[in-house]
């Protein structure tokens, strides 16, 4: 790989004084908050949205377009050590490249923050510089432009616009970048996370459907969208039409759809594919505009036969039988099968669902798909970077199962940072045989636990009012959860209430102290939403469709299986559960994205905003964990290989081995005893000063040797 190791320590030094401190195990005020803040909001203000603590990255969202993602920037950081030059996450992900290269073992880099901090941004940028920074080989630019093109149909089908985020992630991903030993990228594999599908049939005021009905909808080509049978209208569609917003300053559908049709080829996708998606994309929107109405016996008939006839075209299914899908419940009795009128709203719950699996499963196909595209070509694949971006933390108005969701990840994700923060400081103290103070952290194992435990957590509670027979209903979910909870410190309902807190709280709410806060779920639709029923009649009419990613989406056997399927809820457990085992087996890197102000204003910063996503995201802890320990460790060879110039010993060369070169060093520096320690293949430095005091030297050193070879050749 191209090593460019142009240091850039004199603009480091200057910045350090006119726009912060790059680094906060640098802040001499350090266990201080307010300094912590000042130093954000200066460099912020200077457009340096990152510092780091250590090698932890924060981000602070700019809410603009800054000149430092090009290809000359992706240049200087290739292959230069940390502190040489500005924090950038582009150092970040050329720091996990490189230990991955030499140490030969997986990493992955944790991307976390609320809704709108700048997630997705940042694991873009990390992709982006993978893909220009890696050698390559010419079969492999492939597999990169697939990688990258990736993201563009994903975010079409999986974001959307929220009242936090103009292009919210509904998704959680998780990618696998595959590189070989050489360190070229040769595969790629994404894992997908619980999409928000009720956002396909209902959005709240402000708030868009997934991206790529719009984009379809405004820049579909004529011919396309008559084929479709749909029109050029978005208030036309009922599921696109709730939200009252469908157009969005920030967002161009037109160029999207543009860039999202040309990702499509370049991973791979062949004329009948995109066919049949764009088949299912419109069918949905037929479907939504499907309405019944209520008969002399009160059952339900359907109007909209145009449409109905629409969705059987697009989905190649028979119209009678989708339309008796839609109306009526098979019910099987002893000997054979009965049919059961629908109610008006049970035909109602019957099209949204099916809506919503539609979307849902077509989303599932199109990760796999994607996958396939993705794979490996070189089957001396030694080593990976997994990128994590998940939906954010986030708290609206109305919160309802979708944010439990969403939020009860963001704590899983809390939870593993503090695991591993702790861990891994442990482990290495203790594999260096170093002594240390280990400092408190608030744990948010109890929230955990609360949500997920067997048998008692809210999740437990929720599955068993979901698989009891009878009346169960959201209200008696409630009561149980009041039952089980009681006096639990993390929950709250109406009735457990004390007076000055019940006033804020509904009787079908329960309030919930996350780490980040509190939030009031409101339990209307979690009994539905987590036992995602999806009638038999309608799987099998789904199943024999002609649209070939339908009908591998509705597989024989999901209908044949009679055992009841897992529950929405149990299932994103169990799934981050496995995501957990996944990363904990790899090195972790962090970025902490902070959000900026709550109204996207480029360039503002709100303190109090700010203040309290650094105290939840446990900033401070972090840091002091830095601090309390050894601020700084390197080991041997690379310390000595960068300070060597500073000492007569060992400099040009040291021939012995690379601790006792250090020893030397660092005593001829006159480092005191209880500055540094050696510990079996790094030396620990307590304090950054120390550290800085030796940069500081051998700038000076780098400097004066600089000027000799300029003299000594300057007779040439
Ligand atoms: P998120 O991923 O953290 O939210 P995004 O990455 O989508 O947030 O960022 C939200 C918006 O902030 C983007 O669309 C950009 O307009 C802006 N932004 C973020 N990072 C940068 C940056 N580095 N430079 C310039 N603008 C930026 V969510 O998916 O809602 O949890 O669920
Ligand atoms: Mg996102």
């Amino acid at each position: 790989m191209h090593r460019n190791r142009k240091l850039d320590l004199e603009g480091a030094l200057i910045a350090r004084d006119r726009v912060g401190i790059q680094d906060f195990v640098l802040l001499d005020a350090y266990t201080s908050e307010t300094a912590f803040l000042d130093n954000l909001k200066k460099r912020f203000s200077e457009d340096l949205i990152y510092t780091y603590i250590g090698t932890l990255l924060v981000s602070v969202n700019p809410y603009k377009d800054l000149d430092i993602y090009n290809k000359k920037q992706m240049e200087i950081y290739m292959g230069v050590n940390f502190f040489e030059l500005p924090p950038h996450i582009y150092a970040l992900a050329d720091n996990a490249y490189h230990t991955m290269l030499s140490e030969a073992n997986n990493h992955f880099i944790l991307i976390s923050g609320e809704s709108g901090a700048g997630k997705t941004e940042a694991s873009k940028k990390i992709l982006q510089y993978y893909a220009v920074s890696c050698p390559s080989l010419a079969i492999l630019d492939t597999v990169r432009d697939r990688m990258l093109m990736s993201n563009p149909v994903l975010e079409a089908f999986g974001n959307a616009k929220t009242l936090k985020n103009d292009n919210s992630s509904r998704f959680g991903k998780y990618m696998d970048i595959q590189f070989n030993a050489q360190g070229d990228a040769v595969g790629g594999h994404i894992l997908s996370y619980l999409l928000e599908k009720s956002r396909v049939v209902h959005q709240n005021h402000g708030e868009r459907n997934f991206h790529v009905f719009y984009q379809l909808i405004e820049s579909g080509e004529e011919d396309i969208l008559r084929q479709l049978g749909l029109e050029k209208n978005v208030q036309h569609y009922k599921y696109l039409a709730q939200g009252e917003c469908s157009t969005v300053s920030s967002i161009n559908d037109k160029n999207d759809w543009k860039t999202m049709r040309n990702a499509l080829s370049v991973v791979d996708f062949d004329k009948g594919d995109i066919e049949h998606l764009f088949g299912i994309i419109a069918s949905v929107l037929h479907l939504g505009n499907v309405h019944f109405e209520r008969d002399s016996k009160g059952s339900a008939t359907l109007f909209g036969h145009a449409e109905l006839r629409w969705v059987s075209k697009l989905l190649s299914v028979n119209v009678q039988v989708l339309q008796e899908a839609l109306t009526y419940r098979k019910i099987e009795a002893k000997t054979d099968e009965v049919l059961s009128p629908f109610t008006v709203d049970h035909a109602i719950y019957a099209r949204d669902a099916l809506a919503k699996a539609i979307y849902g499963r077509t989303f599932n196909w199109l990760v796999n798909r994607i996958n396939h595209s993705l794979e490996n070509q070189d089957p001396s694949r030694k080593t990976v970077i997994g990128l994590l971006d998940i939906y954010g933390f986030e708290v609206f108005h109305v919160n309802s199962f979708e944010q439990f969701c969403i939020n009860y990840c963001n704590e899983k994700l809390q939870q593993l940072f503090i695991q591993l923060t702790l861990k891994a400081e442990q482990e290495e103290y203790e594999a260096e045989g170093i002594e240390w103070e280990p400092v408190q952290f608030f744990n948010n194992k109890i929230i955990c636990d609360l949500v997920e435990e067997k048998h008692r957590g809210i999740i437990a509670v929720l599955d068993e009012e979901c698989l009891r027979p009878g009346d169960a209903t959201d209200l008696t979910f409630l009561e149980k959860l009041e039952e089980k909870m009681g006096h639990h410190p993390h929950f709250v309902t109406h009735m457990l209430a004390d007076k000055s807190t019940r006033r804020s709280l509904e009787r079908g709410d329960f309030r919930l102290l996350h780490y980040a806060g509190e939030v009031t779920y409101c339990v209307v639709g979690f009994i539905d939403k987590n036992n995602d029923l999806l009638y038999r009649n309608i799987k099998e009419v789904m199943h024999h469709s002609k649209n070939s990613i339908v009908r591998q989406c509705f597989p024989s056997t999901e209908t044949e299986i009679r055992r009841r399927p897992e529950t929405v809820a149990t299932q994103f457990k169990n799934s981050l559960q496995k995501l957990t085992e996944i990363l904990m087996a790899k090195e972790a890197w962090y970025v902490r994205c902070l959000k900026s102000n709550d109204s996207k204003k480029p360039g503002h910063f709100d303190d109090v905003l700010v203040r309290h996503q650094v105290k939840y995201l446990g900033l401070m802890e972090h840091l002091r964990v830095r601090r309390a320990g050894f601020a700084y460790r390197r080991r041997y060879d690379v310390f000595l290989q960068r300070y060597k110039p500073l000492c007569p010993a060992t400099w040009p060369h040291w021939r012995g081995l690379a601790a006792e070169g250090v020893e030397t060093l660092v005593k001829h520096l006159g480092y005191k005893h209880d500055e540094y320690k050696m510990g079996r293949t790094k030396i620990f430095i307590r304090h950054p000063r120390t550290l800085f005091a030796t940069e500081d030297a051998y700038e000076i050193c780098k400097h004066d040797l600089a000027t000799k070879i300029q003299a000594k050749y300057k007779g040439y």
